[in-house]
This record gives structure tokens, C-alpha cells and sequence, in this order.
């Protein structure tokens, strides 16, 4: 795994195509293409990656995907579904609540505090939420998400899908699997749940208006050479509504978007995913969330980009298209389609425990 992920360490951050590759290419058939946001994104197979690690026997599949706490994740959306802008009581007040929630489930818990200067707002107080069931782990799959929300003078910003169910559905990870994940308080490789402050620009979307928090941890780390230790960054954002399609955006993360994929058709083939089969009309497939199609061109600006940039193995989950509510007053607790959370929810934390645990690392 470790192998697999650390190709293209310091060496390059996009997949660079071989001559072979470039043919193929030339000779492949027109791509489907998708355009979001005033951006074209093209569509192209997924490639075969040569990691095939072990999955989760059928017993222990169908034991962990029984596990679930609906009611508590919606508790926790509830605790978090309040306008949370930088430096606000309330942002405080959910800082609190994550940073409570996970003490209480025994993780180790530390703020990543700092200043920053933003537009409309002069000086703030940010806060990144790190949390681990080992600090002194040697490596760590990391599961992220933002716990701030946009700045709207005008109207009342809650930010379910941007990005108060992210924020749950990983608090809702660590109570629902608290058991699960009791060995990995001791193990080399490790669990992360990481809440970024400030990714919301306050003005207008830059480089110095945005991913506050993701920009001076991913800048800490490099300087404390703790970024080689992160296996994975495995970013949550914009989840929650109905019918979201995901794809492939980094080759070397390929191989984890397919065992997400795969984690979906097992849940799909025991039906255990609920209200399931999609009547969406478009492009992609209507009857999965993880498509079988990577989008290399482009992508999407988040706060994984200051870890990605210094090559850190990247999966990035977020639907394209974004949720049609995104950025406005719509969305709120309306948006929130329960099935679909409840689903992608169960798929991340089946997901993780194959992580974790299929390299039998738990040592
Ligand atoms: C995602 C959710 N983003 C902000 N809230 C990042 C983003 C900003 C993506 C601008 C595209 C454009
Ligand atoms: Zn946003």
C-alpha cells in the first residue's frame, strides 16, 4: 500500500502520461464530457492499478455493515446545522461540540490555532480540529471536512451539505465504531478525523481568500516533516443531497476510489443501501454514487489543494455537480436527503475499517 501511495512522492503531482498512454489516448474514443461550475471536465476509464489490497471477508463486511447510530447522526447535524462563521459564538460553540464529542469516545484531541488576516473581517482566530486514536501513530489514514460556514451578510447561511453533514457523518464514524476501532489506539498505521477552520473565502475565492486552515496546517506539517506520515487525505465536502456522483480524480489514489466502489456494489448486492436505485436523468450512471469514470483534467479547489500540492495521496469526495443549493440560503435541512447520508455514511465507514484494517496493521 505504502508503496503504491508513495509513487509519486516528490516527483510529480498530476499523472504524467507515458508515450503508450499518449497514443492510446490519441486513439481512444470521444469522451463524455461534463460541465460545472464554468468548467469542462473530461471523462475517461478508469485504468486498472496493479495494488489489489484484501477485502473485508463477507462475515466481517456484513458484520460492520450492520453497525449504525441514525439517530445520533442526526443529533449531530443538528448540533452543527447553525450559521458557524469564523470567530462567531457559534463557531466557537461547534468547535466545542466536535472537540466534546470526541474526547468523550476517547480520542485524542488538539487544536491547530492561529491568525490570519481576511478581507471584510480583518484578524480572526482560526482553529483546525486534529484528532487521533493514536497520536504517537506512525502513519494515518486521514478523513477530513470544514466545520466553518460561508459569511452571508445578507441572508441566513446554514451549510448542511457545505459542510455541517461532512462534520457529522465523520463524529458519527467515531461513535458508531468505537469498538471497531479500539485497536488502532496503539497501531503504527492510524485513524485522523480533521476539521478544517476558514475554508470559505470571505469576499471572493483566491489564493489568500480561502482554505485559511488547510494552508497554514499543510505549511506547519511540511515544516515539521509530519506530512509523509499522512497515507491518505480523504476530504468530505458538499455531501448530503440527493443522488450525488462521484468520480476519479487523481491516479494514484485510483485503486481507493475502486474499493470505495467496490464497499458500494457489496452494500448494494445485500441490500443495504436504502432508497437506492436513482430516477436522475443525466450522464453518469443513475444507479451509483461512485462512477466507473475518472476526471483527470481538472480539478476541484477545496482544502485538500495545500496538501495535494505537496504530494500528499489525495481522494477527494465531493459530487459533480455540486448540490444546485450550493453557496445559497437553500441549503439547509431541506436539502438533506437522510437515505442518501445514511448510505454514504455506511459506504465511508466500511470503507475505513477496509483501510485499516485490510493490511492486518492494526499492530
Ligand atoms: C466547496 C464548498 N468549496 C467551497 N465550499 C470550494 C470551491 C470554491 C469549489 C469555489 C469551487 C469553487
Ligand atoms: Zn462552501
Amino acid at each position: 500500500m505504502r508503496g503504491l501511495l508513495n509513487l509519486n512522492r516528490g516527483r510529480h503531482l498530476v499523472r504524467q502520461y507515458s508515450w503508450m498512454e499518449a497514443v492510446k489516448t490519441m486513439l481512444a474514443k470521444p469522451r463524455k464530457k461534463i460541465y460545472n461550475l464554468g468548467a469542462c471536465f473530461e471523462l475517461a476509464d478508469i485504468s486498472q492499478t496493479s495494488y489489489n489490497p484484501s477485502k473485508l471477508s463477507e462475515s466481517k463486511f456484513l458484520e460492520y455493515s450492520n453497525l449504525s447510530n441514525k439517530l445520533h447522526l442526526r443529533e449531530a447535524i443538528s448540533h452543527i446545522l447553525i450559521p458557524r462563521v469564523v470567530g462567531s459564538g457559534n463557531h466557537s460553540l461547534v468547535r466545542q461540540y466536535i472537540v466534546q464529542s470526541l474526547k468523550d469516545l476517547d480520542w485524542h484531541v488538539e487544536l491547530d490555532s492561529f491568525h490570519d488576516t481576511a478581507p471584510i473581517m480583518g484578524q480572526l482566530h482560526f482553529h483546525n480540529i486534529i484528532a487521533t486514536l493514536n497520536p504517537d501513530a506512525e502513519r494515518y489514514l486521514v478523513l477530513a471536512c470544514h466545520y466553518d460556514s460561508k459569511y452571508m451578510p445578507k441572508a441566513e447561511f446554514l451549510g448542511a451539505t457545505d459542510s455541517a453533514v461532512p462534520c457529522a457523518m465523520l463524529l458519527n464514524l467515531a461513535q458508531v465504531l468505537q469498538e471497531q476501532l479500539k485497536p488502532f489506539k496503539k497501531s503504527k498505521l492510524s485513524l485522523m478525523l480533521l476539521f478544517f477552520d476558514g475554508e470559505e473565502a470571505f469576499e471572493e475565492w483566491g489564493p489568500k481568500d480561502s482554505i485559511y486552515g488547510a494552508r497554514h496546517l499543510a505549511k506547519r506539517w511540511q515544516h515539521e516533516g509530519k506530512l509523509d506520515s499522512i497515507d491518505m487525505l480523504v476530504l468530505l465536502d458538499l455531501l448530503g443531497a440527493p443522488d450525488p456522483a462521484f468520480y476519479s480524480f487523481f491516479a494514484n489514489t485510483e485503486s481507493w476510489y475502486m474499493r470505495l466502489q467496490s464497499v458500494e456494489t457489496r452494500l448494494a448486492q445485500i441490500e443495504l443501501l436504502e432508497r437506492y436505485a436513482s430516477s436522475g436523468v443525466s450522464q453518469r450512471d443513475p444507479t451509483r454514487y461512485f462512477q466507473s469514470q475518472a476526471m483527470r483534467s481538472s480539478f476541484i479547489e477545496d482544502d485538500h489543494i495545500p496538501f495535494l500540492k505537496r504530494n500528499v495521496p489525495v481522494l477527494h469526495l465531493i459530487p459533480v455537480p455540486f448540490p444546485t443549493v450550493w453557496h445559497t440560503p437553500d441549503d439547509n435541512e431541506s436539502v438533506i436527503d437522510y437515505a442518501t447520508t445514511d448510505n454514504l455514511a455506511l459506504i465511508i465507514r466500511l470503507f475505513a475499517l477496509e483501510y485499516l484494517l485490510g493490511g492486518d496493521q492494526a499492530k
